[in-house]
């Protein structure tokens, strides 16, 4: 579905982006979010900091088109094809005008050449660019002609059209070329994009009820089978004051919530998707039988929408865990399907003595442009602008609260498609744990910045030594903006107090 897109498949496309921007539009104006008032995570230190500029400033001023200094988002597409119709309509009027025999023969071949423009899936190439610049030259040559004052004010309005369609698709252009992070938006023309540079549909998604992702989900015990019920739905989830994202999500939240089990424990998780695509549910780390792996293709058919599947288990080895989508893993898992899974010792042995703090945090990406959520990935065009712990970016990310001398534990996982090196202030922590399996007190060794790569799990832990606001954050220090701006993304606050 790459060059051999037709027109009918980009208007489709233009009027979901347009139809899902401006339902974006209407819910940033919806009350979201009822705080759900979760002991420990009030962040603390919003008030300190300056929110940055947000994807939904970006979104208003590309509200209005023809300012030709504005992106070409889903909107401007729309726009251009809107623009194409009328000046094909106004030459269709001038055709039936009087003229030379000179200036009609010209007129028809602009005309087919504006025919062949629109059946060629408009694509926003260099191709359509050179074609556009050779339209513009025949319209000067016959501007030159001799014709009527009525059939010279059409031309003239065409003409001033296609310098405003140019203008547009110019920005386009020197931001894709400047930039690999302009790509975004309608840019199907080349192979590198897919289905990848595609905007999440918002329309009719409606704003999460809950604002705190990964809290421990309840259970039924139906004949000694710990019970779960989960549900993949889309929400609008806030990431940051004024920043939403259409995420995916289990059960309305980023990441979804915990499942915390006692090591062998007998689980069974009713899944239901209500997701517009296909979808499963992988236990990433956990002893599972094959046929309960959640591999679309592999191990199971994907869940189609509106189906359920159930999922049976028992819970082993004790460990961090998590579960995500197996489904277009690279969009689903990076727009929100994927939340904790605890699995506690059945017995506590010397490694594995529960702290006093212990906090489950997951790392991710994502990208937002002008109001639309993308999913990030490591490539040109689709780079994260956003970084999440927990589903928030900083100032909005929790705040830990210690009290002095007490042990702190942070189970990190790494969830998104990027390697984050966490690194604590202040105090150094010791590996306790990594992928789940505990490291043996002989073995373990003591750092203050550590590598989470996509997938990995690490447990770490410190004794809250000293007291004051310490920061513990990603030391890729891109990650610690948001959109650009520092502070953000990938760094909380560990408050130890007296
Ligand atoms: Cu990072």
């Amino acid at each position: 579905m790459k060059r051999t897109m037709t027109i009918i498949l980009v208007l489709v496309v233009a009027l979901m982006l347009y139809v899902a921007n401006q339902t974006q539009a209407q819910g940033s104006d919806t009350p979201t979010a009822t705080p759900t008032g979760h002991a420990g995570h009030h962040p603390g230190t919003e008030a300190t900091l300056t929110p940055t500029p947000t994807a939904d400033d970006h979104a208003d001023a590309t509200q209005s088109p023809h300012t030709g200094d504005t992106q070409m988002g889903g909107m401007g597409m729309m726009e251009m094809m809107t623009m194409m119709e009328q000046m094909k309509a106004k030459m269709d009027a001038m055709m039936g005008m009087e003229m030379s025999e000179e200036l009609r023969a010209a007129m028809e071949e602009m005309r087919s050449m504006m025919d062949m423009m629109m059946s060629g899936g408009m694509m926003m190439d260099a191709g359509m660019m050179s074609m556009m610049e050779e339209m513009k030259a025949k319209m000067d040559t016959m501007m030159g002609m001799e014709m009527s004052e009525e059939l010279r004010a059409a031309m003239e309005e065409m003409r001033g059209m296609m310098d405003m369609m140019m203008s547009g698709m110019g920005m386009a252009e020197t931001e894709a070329t400047a930039a690999p992070s302009g790509m975004e938006g309608m840019d199907m023309g080349g192979d590198g994009g897919g289905h990848a540079m595609e905007a999440i549909s918002s329309a009719g998604v409606p704003p999460a009820t809950e604002n705190v992702g990964g809290q421990p989900l309840e259970y039924t015990v139906v004949d000694g089978v710990k019970v779960f019920e989960l549900t993949a739905r889309p929400v609008i989830w806030d990431i940051l004051e004024g920043v939403k994202v259409t995420a995916w999500t289990y059960n309305g939240t980023v990441p979804g919530p915990m499942i915390r089990v006692t090591e062998g424990d007998q689980v069974r998780i009713n899944f239901t998707n209500n997701l517009p695509e296909a979808t499963t549910i992988h236990w990433h780390g956990i002893s599972v039988p094959n046929s309960m792996d959640g591999v679309d293709g592999i191990t199971q058919k994907a869940v189609e929408p509106g189906e359920t599947f159930v999922y049976e288990f028992e819970a082993r080895p004790a460990g961090t865990f998590m579960y995500h989508s197996h489904v277009d893993s690279d969009i689903q898992v990076g727009i929100g399907l994927y939340a904790p899974f605890i699995i506690d010792p059945a017995e506590a042995s010397s490694t594995s003595t529960a702290p006093d703090v212990d906090v489950t945090l997951m790392l991710s990406e994502w990208r937002v442009v002008d109001g639309q959520t993308y999913p990030a990935m490591p490539m040109a065009g689709a780079e994260p602008n956003y970084f999440t712990i927990n589903g928030k970016a900083f100032p909005a990310t929790e705040t830990i609260n210690v009290k002095l001398g007490q042990r702190v534990r942070l189970r990190l996982i790494g969830i998104g498609q990027f390697s984050h090196p966490m690194h604590l202030h202040g105090m150094a922590f010791q590996v306790v744990a990594i992928d789940g399996y505990p490291v043996s007190e002989a073995a373990r060794i003591t750092r203050d910045t550590l590598n989470v790569a996509p997938g990995e799990r690490y447990d770490i832990e410190f004794v809250a030594s000293e007291p004051g606001t310490w920061l513990f954050h990603c030391h890729i220090l891109h990650h610690v903006t948001n959109d650009g701006a520092e502070p953000g993304g990938l760094v909380l606050a560990v408050n130890v107090t007296e």
